[in-house]
């Protein structure tokens, strides 16, 4: 990918974004996240949608995740956010807060971009190809373990649909068995693209 490309996105360069994600989080989380950029990045090609696009939302999703819960509500309620994220915590706002720092701290402004951010926890309703790739990514990428991840990996070389569609059924199955909230927007993902309704 050449460099003057990417930058058309953020407001540093590819070695200078990478630093400040890094630095951002756990070597662990940091590995996660370079692993969702590389799968990304492959379901970008297969499946038609912008590289660079899904590479750097790849780079930048979980960006917000270790941010002390402080700043987290700081940023929720001076930015308007909605207050009824609040009790949700941080699995809830680092996607929803983390555009916000996102674009300040990073410069990314392309709405796609933070778009896909946004919403790469719960899903949506109406999700861009972009959004379902980070979607997926975010649940496949090398370093996650889950039953049936070997499947789930095969079906995301044919079908992303279907895989947004497992995904889905199988997060909303794990809150339930264990007992978590659960954020509307994630029963609504699942009312489109498990239910199908329209
Ligand atoms: O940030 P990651 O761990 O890489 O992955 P993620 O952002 O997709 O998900 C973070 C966690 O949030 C994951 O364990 C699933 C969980 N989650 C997804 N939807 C909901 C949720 N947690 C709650 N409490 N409610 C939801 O609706
Ligand atoms: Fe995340
Ligand atoms: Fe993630």
């Amino acid at each position: 990918m050449e460099m003057n490309e990417y930058e058309k996105y953020t407001a540093f360069s590819r070695d200078e974004l990478l630093s400040k994600v890094e630095e951002s989080m756990s070597e662990k989380r940091f590995s996660h996240v370079l692993g969702t950029q590389e799968t990304a990045i492959q379901l970008a090609k297969r499946f038609g949608a912008d590289v660079e696009k899904a590479s750097i939302a790849g780079l930048v999703h979980d960006y917000a995740k270790e941010r002390p819960n402080e700043e987290m509500i700081r940023v929720i309620v001076e930015n308007h956010l909605g207050e009824d994220i609040i009790p949700f915590g941080n699995q809830i706002w680092h996607g929803i807060a983390g555009i916000v720092l996102i674009e300040k701290e990073l410069g990314i402004r392309d709405s796609e971009i933070l778009q896909a951010v946004y919403v790469h926890t719960t899903g949506s309703s109406n999700m861009s190809l972009i959004d379902k790739i980070i979607y997926v990514a975010d649940y496949i990428e090398p370093h996650r373990h889950f039953e049936d991840v070997s499947e789930v990996r095969r079906l995301a070389e044919v079908d992303l649909d279907e895989v947004v569609k497992y995904e889905t059924e199988h997060t909303l199955l794990r809150l339930i068995k264990e007992k978590r909230a659960i954020y509307p927007k994630t029963i609504e993902t699942f009312n489109r693209y498990v239910v199908g309704m329209q």
